[in-house]
């Protein structure tokens, strides 16, 4: 498996400066060869390039949208980075940064992909508002249904106009902090999702299977895998922006990436919003790397 680690130091999506700290704090804690151990080969094309701004720019393109200029063309780069990644035979691994980078990641993919790909979204929050539904105007809330083709133009028509995946192919897990604007999308949009409230009813193991026989049904060949790390609960992710209790456990998080992982058909992958400069006992670090280490044990897995 060859690996195209790409960094996207960015936090203009969460209003909230430390995130765009997280690529080069993993690095430091071995990130690269946590990937070469497991006999990935690893290609570091190191971060994206994020212009620097100061606060008089949050508002400066939009009234609402948070640094929206700094976020789109961050992410235009971003696309172009991932899209060359998979045009070279290279799973895409991009390291945030805030999760608003999903908006280029995706692109990228469909920049690539000649027919449908899933998009699996383990996540706290649904990633799903519109300017109007949005509570807090940060975009890293909103890349999920941008890319579904929902809201503003200038977030769907990033890097290419319109839609990039459809709401069908969409699987959101670990939920349990949703918007009401957000329910009433994945009502009217029929995106398929457990909460942590199914996780907890059902357990792990039956979920996963409901969650790789509706992938199988729906024939795709692609999919990418964005993970946020405020899935995992409160208590194993204090250095991120907004974490919410009663989440993921450690072991049902890597439960779930082995199982995901083991379809072979993961493509692309996100890591999201780790910030360092708000850990507390480099607990954030060490769940990063225990799931940074899952991920690459099972890639390595697929040579
Ligand atoms: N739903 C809220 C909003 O849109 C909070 C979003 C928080 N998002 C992330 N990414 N941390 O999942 O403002
Ligand atoms: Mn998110
Ligand atoms: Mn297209
Ligand atoms: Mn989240």
């Amino acid at each position: 498996m060859k690996i195209e680690l790409i960094g996207f130091p960015m936090f203009y999506g969460c209003d909230r400066p430390g995130v765009e700290q997280g690529p080069d704090k993993l690095r430091a804690h071995g990130l690269v060869e946590i990937f070469e151990k497991n006999l990935n080969h690893v290609n570091d094309r190191g971060n994206i390039e994020v212009e620097q701004v100061g606060t008089e720019m949050k508002y400066a393109t939009h009234p609402s949208m948070k640094y929206l200029k700094q976020v789109v063309a961050g992410n235009e780069h971003l696309a172009k980075a991932v899209e060359n990644a998979l045009r070279n035979g290279r799973l895409p691994f991009t390291v945030g940064g805030d999760h608003s980078l999903g908006l280029g990641s995706l692109a990228g993919v469909h920049g690539a992909t000649e027919e449908d790909f899933a998009v699996i979204w383990i996540d706290a929050h649904a990633d799903l508002n519109v300017t109007e539904t949005s509570p807090s105007g940060n975009i890293h809330g909103m890349p999920l249904g941008a890319s579904a083709g929902l809201g503003d133009e200038i977030l769907t028509a990033l890097y290419e106009k319109g839609q990039k995946v459809k709401p069908e192919n969409i699987y959101i897990l670990g939920l349990r902090s949703v918007d009401e604007g957000e329910e009433v999308i994945i009502r009217e949009q029929g995106i398929k999702i457990w909460r942590m409230t199914d996780i907890k009813e059902k357990g792990m193991a039956a979920v996963i299977q409901e969650l790789l026989s509706a992938l199988k049904e729906s024939q795709v060949q692609h999919v990418h895998l964005s993970y946020d790390i405020d899935s995992l609960d409160k208590t194993l992710v204090p250095g991120t922006g907004t974490p919410v209790e009663d989440g993921l456990g450690i072991e049902e998080s890597q439960d779930l990436i082995r199982a995901i992982l083991g379809t072979k058909l993961v493509g692309s992958i996100d890591f999201v919003e780790f910030n360092p400069v708000i850990d507390r006992e480099n607990r954030t670090l060490n769940s990063c790397l225990t799931m940074l280490e899952t991920f690459a044990q099972e890639l390595g897995k697929q040579n």
